[in-house]
């Protein structure tokens, strides 16, 4: 070990000719020597101080060596002092007094008249177990940093294995895994469970007449709206493309339709602005409940899709109904309104219907056949 690198030491005797013999023989071997006359001085210069090594006499008159030793590991156990390594050199030399020396907290132990050589290699022992004590504690602090830094990490990772990079919703895969503990929890409690599918209206051709990015913009903007109206609901995200969904445990249909025709006026209300151009957005909606005609959360999803594109169908930026009667109803005022006459949206059939048909036959129609109420 290097000079510069040896512990300082603390002698404590309250014997002037054993202390200055001491402090000169450690000198003499490089050491920094600090020499106290009694246990309570020592302590005190040890809180000032700091940890580090002790080589201390047994019985003095203020504080013994066995109350010294026993005050500081009290402290080291507080945390308000670091490891000492403490060697108790006494006349007492009994097989017991050893043990009770040890037991009392001292690191090792040692008898007058002392061996000079054996005492320096004793405290190189003491110096050699302290610099691993230290290098430990530095290890153990790096692993608690690396720690710290993969538990970050991994909540980052998590974050964006959950999470829709262009608008910051949740995503596809999050969405599914939140719907699926709900529709457990509605089993479970009898609850209601409902749903929104939204899909942004002739996107295509935002993207086609402004470009992607100016469809990007828009795409958050929708995305922020859906989290506003979130905020009163439970959750939402972004399926993929410009197609949404939100779902509301403790809701029933009419509340998710309710909730869609609002989110849908807010849409329509508030043009996109990108550059010099304000884009008027508007959005279809296809809401659907948790009911026996949906056996399963993939199924309340069809059906949400299945109206969705009812909407779509009947002219665009609307909301319509999977209803108990298995028909598509159109969502007026925020009411579900009665739909006699109109063709019921089975949802694998519609669903595959509307999805398989080219994009020109998906036209807007008029809303003649609607039942306005
Ligand atoms: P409809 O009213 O029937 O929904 O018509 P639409 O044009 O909105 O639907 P369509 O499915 O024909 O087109 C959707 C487009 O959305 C096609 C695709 O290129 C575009 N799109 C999908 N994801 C993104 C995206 O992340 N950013 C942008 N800018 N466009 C996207
Ligand atoms: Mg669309
Ligand atoms: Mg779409």
């Amino acid at each position: 070990m290097h000079e510069s690198e040896k512990t300082p030491l603390i002698v404590v005797d309250d014997d002037e000719a054993t202390r200055k013999l001491l402090q000169r023989q450690l000198e003499l071997a490089g050491y920094q020597v600090r020499a106290f006359n009694d246990g309570r001085a020592a302590l005190e210069a040890i809180q000032t101080l700091g940890a580090g090594m002790v080589i201390c006499d047994w019985s003095m008159p203020e504080m013994d060596g066995i109350e010294l030793v026993q005050a500081l590991r009290e402290m080291e156990e507080l945390h308000v002092l670091g490891h000492v390594h403490f060697i108790l050199l006494t006349a007492h030399n009994g097989k017991e007094r050893i043990v009770e020396g040890l037991k009392a907290g001292a690191s090792d132990y040692l008898t007058k008249p002392y061996h000079v050589g054996e005492l320096m290699a004793r405290i190189a022992v003491g110096q050699r177990m302290l610099a691993l004590r230290e290098e430990l504690l530095h290890h153990s602090l790096e692993l608690q940093k690396t720690n710290a830094q993969m538990a970050v990490l991994a909540g980052e990772l998590d974050r964006l294995a959950n999470t829709d990079g262009l608008t910051n919703l949740p995503n596809r895969r999050c969405l599914f895994e939140q719907l699926e503990k709900s529709w457990a929890t509605a089993d479970q409690t009898g609850q209601p469970l409902s749903c929104v599918m939204l899909d942004i209206d002739r996107f295509k051709s935002i993207n086609d007449t402004y470009g992607h990015a100016t469809g990007d913009t828009v795409l958050k903007a929708v995305a922020d709206a859906i989290r506003d109206h979130a905020q009163r609901t439970e959750w939402c995200g972004r399926l993929g493309g410009e197609e949404f969904v939100l779902f509301f445990p403790g809701s029933a249909l009419a509340a998710a339709a309710q909730a869609a025709e609002q989110l849908r006026n807010d849409v329509a209300a508030k043009p996109v602005r990108s550059g010099e151009h304000r884009i008027g957005v508007t959005i279809s909606c296809g809401v659907a409940e948790k009911t026996v005609v949906a056996a399963c959360a993939d199924d309340m999803i069809r059906n949400a899709d299945a109206v969705m594109y009812t909407a779509k169908e009947n002219g665009r930026n609307q909301t319509w109904a999977y209803a108990d009667d298995d028909q598509a109803h159109p969502v007026r005022n925020g009411v579900i309104v009665a739909a006699e006459g109109l063709p019921a949206a089975t949802p694998t059939t519609s669903v595959s219907r509307a999805r398989n048909r080219p994009p020109e036959d998906r036209v807007e129609s008029t809303h003649a056949h609607i039942d306005h109420q």
